[in-house]
């Protein structure tokens, strides 16, 4: 085909690894940063296939491998509303990844031309950004010989976080429209969160400073742009781990995942009583908070403490608003801590169901309830508001100041959460907007409920691929049998839930336990891993 007449001599320079199978993953491709040019470069066309596909519609590529050793890198594709790729396409992706020879690409490529019907006759457009990673800058040259080849209309954001891209994404292809979402640059993602952070907490008592863990990485230099653009007592921020400059340093020994994984501070920070603290993951789009208390104890608010804030206190001024039918639901995994469903559920007596591990998943559940609240336990999520919540917001009418102002209190949060994909800055803004609003610390939001023990452990397995999951990943269909040995060891444990369940991103497969007690669910967790084994 004519149109692929430059990707032979482009892809020479970027050869596939032999012995190296590609996959696109829940988060992408993702795998140790020096095997991966020829797979960025080939998402850089499929990234303008994809912008065909969508007659021009801008695509966006992330060049990230999040809260993983700084070793490793990944690339993602941005559909056009900032969302993740569609899930039909996550097979082309990993079929042309995996092409042997240039013959085999221009192939698949054409495979992929004919089975979407697209018409290449589209200028397509492509934005792209890249964390702090070393291997990057080599990446991204890579990614950008993959657009050349297809004379793809294309734009470097440089380094940013990956929720930032997901929202210039959205930005420029809502431009002028209705549902117009910001600016589609650096100052525009700032003036637009910041500003409705500030509508939202004005006139409130100034809070004191925010410690923040940017597990040096990307988040570090932005959330200190977002403070500068704020210029507000409201966002007093000090960042700590934010050395993106020193070799080995990101998320190494700090950094959202490290701190939910391990239950404990990250290096670097001495937590004083009273303090508030969080720490984003490498690329930002995590956060998870936590604090001391008095007796130096470790206490962690992570993914389903966000959730329930968020989701109480949209309840709250939904019922403020005096809006009938209204519903706030909140969608979790497997993995959300058993204690946060039942408070959801009893307590706040709002809708919850469970979604399949990854982000996708949890967006799709939420988009079908008129304000979704989604978050995974490990601090990625975000707020939805449906078309249909915002129109009855829109027709609202108030009888009451008070009405009044939770109406636009409704607006300003819409306004604040990054409808697209998870953000650590928007979440950010959102937890502290909220405790400005009711004038809590962490300690007083802690309260809502507490944790069950629970334990996550990783088994490396010879063949992942054996374990196959239902019911929200929560029961094995196969190895034959293994469900029953876990059923039968969870049956002797007061309050013990377990699941097992094959890592989408990492070659191991998972195990969760929670019990009543510390010692049963650590008992229990061990017990379920040496049955998989
Ligand atoms: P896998 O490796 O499929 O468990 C992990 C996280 C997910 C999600 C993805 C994408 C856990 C238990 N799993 O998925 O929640 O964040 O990575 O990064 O935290
Ligand atoms: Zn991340």
């Amino acid at each position: 085909m004519a149109h692929f007449a430059k990707v032979a001599e482009y892809s020479a320079k970027h050869p596939k690894p032999e012995g190296i199978e590609f996959a696109y993953g829940t988060a992408g491709f993702r795998t140790v940063g020096d095997t991966l040019e020829s797979t960025v470069f080939r998402v850089g066309l499929l990234a303008a296939l994809r912008s065909q596909g969508k007659q021009g519609k801008t695509i966006g590529v992330m060049i990230t491998a999040s809260h993983n050793p700084e070793g490793d890198n990944g690339v993602k594709l941005v559909d056009p509303m900032g969302e993740m790729l569609q899930q039909s396409w996550e097979g082309y992706c990993t079929q042309v990844a995996n092409a042997a020879s240039s013959d085999e690409l221009v192939a698949a490529l054409a495979a992929v031309v004919e089975a979407e019907s697209i018409d290449t006759s589209v200028t397509p457009r492509v934005v792209y950004a890249r964390d702090t990673r070393p291997s990057g800058p080599l990446l991204q040259a890579a990614l950008e010989d993959g657009l050349a080849a297809l004379g793809t209309d294309a734009a470097s954001y440089g380094v940013v976080t990956t929720p930032q891209l997901h929202y210039f994404v959205r930005c420029r292809n809502t431009a002028g429209t209705d549902a117009a979402y910001g600016e589609p640059t650096e100052a525009g993602y700032f003036a637009k969160y910041t500003g409705a952070f500030l509508r939202l907490v004005d006139g409130k008592p100034h809070p004191s400073p925010l410690h923040i863990d940017a597990a040096n990485g990307v988040g570090a230099p932005e959330v200190l742009k977002l403070a500068a653009a704020a210029a507000s007592p409201y966002l007093s921020i000090e960042v700590h781990n934010g050395d993106t400059v020193t070799p080995g340093k990101l998320n190494k020994d700090c950094g959202a995942d490290h701190v939910k994984s391990n239950q404990r501070s990250p290096v670097g920070m001495a937590l004083q009583p009273g303090s508030r603290y969080c720490s984003f993951d490498g690329d930002a789009d995590r956060i998870v908070y936590y604090y001391a208390d008095e007796r130096g104890t470790f206490h962690l608010l992570d993914g389903d403490k966000i959730s329930t804030l968020a989701a109480t206190y949209l309840r709250d001024l939904v019922a403020a608003a005096g809006i009938d039918d209204l519903q706030v639901g909140v969608v979790q995994t497997a993995y959300a801590n058993g204690n946060s469903t039942s408070y959801i559920k009893d307590t706040l007596r709002l809708p919850t169901v469970f979604a399949k591990t990854g982000v996708k998943h949890l967006h799709h559940e939420a988009e079908k309830m008129n304000i979704g609240v989604y978050f995974e336990a490990n601090g990625h999520g975000t707020v939805l508001f449906s078309p249909g919540a915002v129109a009855k917001l829109r027709r609202a009418t108030p009888q009451t100041p008070a009405q009044d102002d939770a109406i636009q209190r409704l607006w300003a949060l819409r306004d604040l959460i990054n409808e697209s994909v998870g953000d650590a800055m928007s979440d950010m803004l959102l937890v502290e907007a909220i405790l400005i609003c009711k004038g809590w610390s962490l300690s007083q939001w802690d309260e809502a409920y507490t944790d069950l023990p629970s334990r996550l452990l990783k088994v490396v397995v010879h063949d992942r691929t054996i374990f196959k999951t239902t019911n929200a990943e929560q029961t094995l269909t196969s190895p034959l049998r293994l469900q029953e040995v876990v059923d039968a060891l969870v049956a002797k444990f007061p309050r013990g839930r377990a699941f097992v369940r094959p890592s989408g991103t990492e070659d191991a497969v998972r195990v969760y336990a929670e019990a009543a007690t510390r010692a049963d669910c650590d008992q229990l967790a061990y017990l379920v891993a040496g049955a998989v084994f």
